[in-house]
């Protein structure tokens, strides 16, 4: 399958649950505490800047869609966990995300962003069971790999192998600044859309 990903344009963003519904193109998705690299990721991925990208955490508030040349779409979810943010509004990220989760039919594959220097937390191993509740197909991005010592680098798998349950989950070291990871990411995503659909 051919994608031109810098085809991609923002197709819709949505704030409450009430303005979700299901679309016609597989979605993959993209989700991950605040600050974890999410929005930089998908400009890396597309080789486009579509998403906003801020050094003040929490920027992502709603859920954007970007339409990937007419295939399908980069889901980009709010970021959880940000400890800043009021209550109320923390609990309408993760509402928001979970009712997403819930109510749309055509997810192909759920990316988490892992902070390749930061252990996960408790929010997401509550994230990555939920997921799992759903039998989604799930993967595991460590993001921000050019910060690490090639030192580092080499030890992160076995650091996070606790976090993973099993051998099958893919797990891709990216880097948005080098894009480090993208080829790898690009052929899963491939492989994920045809395993789902009859796209050619
Ligand atoms: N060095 C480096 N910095 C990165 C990388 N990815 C993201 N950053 C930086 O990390 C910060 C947060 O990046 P975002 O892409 O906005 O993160 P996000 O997960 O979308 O954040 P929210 O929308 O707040 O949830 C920014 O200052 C980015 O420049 C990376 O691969 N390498
Ligand atoms: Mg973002």
């Amino acid at each position: 399958m051919n994608i031109d990903y810098q085809n991609s344009r923002l197709f819709k963003t949505i704030y409450k649950t009430d303005q979700l519904k299901n679309f016609n193109f597989p979605e993959i998705v993209f989700m991950g505490r605040s600050n974890v690299g999410k929005s930089s990721l998908i400009n890396s991925l597309l080789g486009v800047k579509l998403a906003k990208v801020s050094q003040t955490p929490g920027k992502t508030r709603s859920i954007n869609y970007y339409v990937v040349d007419e295939k399908f779409f980069l889901v980009d979810l709010p970021g959880f966990g940000y400890a800043s943010t009021s209550k109320i509004e923390m609990e309408r990220f993760s509402k928001l995300i979970t009712d997403y989760l819930v109510s749309s039919s055509n997810i192909n594959l759920v990316c988490h962003l892992i902070d390749s220097r930061i252990p996960p937390t408790r929010l997401d191993e509550i994230a990555k069971n939920y997921v799992k509740s759903f039998g989604l197909d799930y993967c595991i991005l460590l993001t921000k790999v050019d910060k690490l010592k090639q030192s580092e680098k080499s030890k992160l798998i076995n650091s996070i192998k606790y976090f993973i349950d099993t051998d099958a989950v893919s797990v891709i070291t990216y880097s948005a600044k080098t894009h480090e990871g993208k080829k790898e990411l690009q052929k899963l995503i491939t492989l994920k859309l045809l395993q789902k659909t009859k796209l050619n």
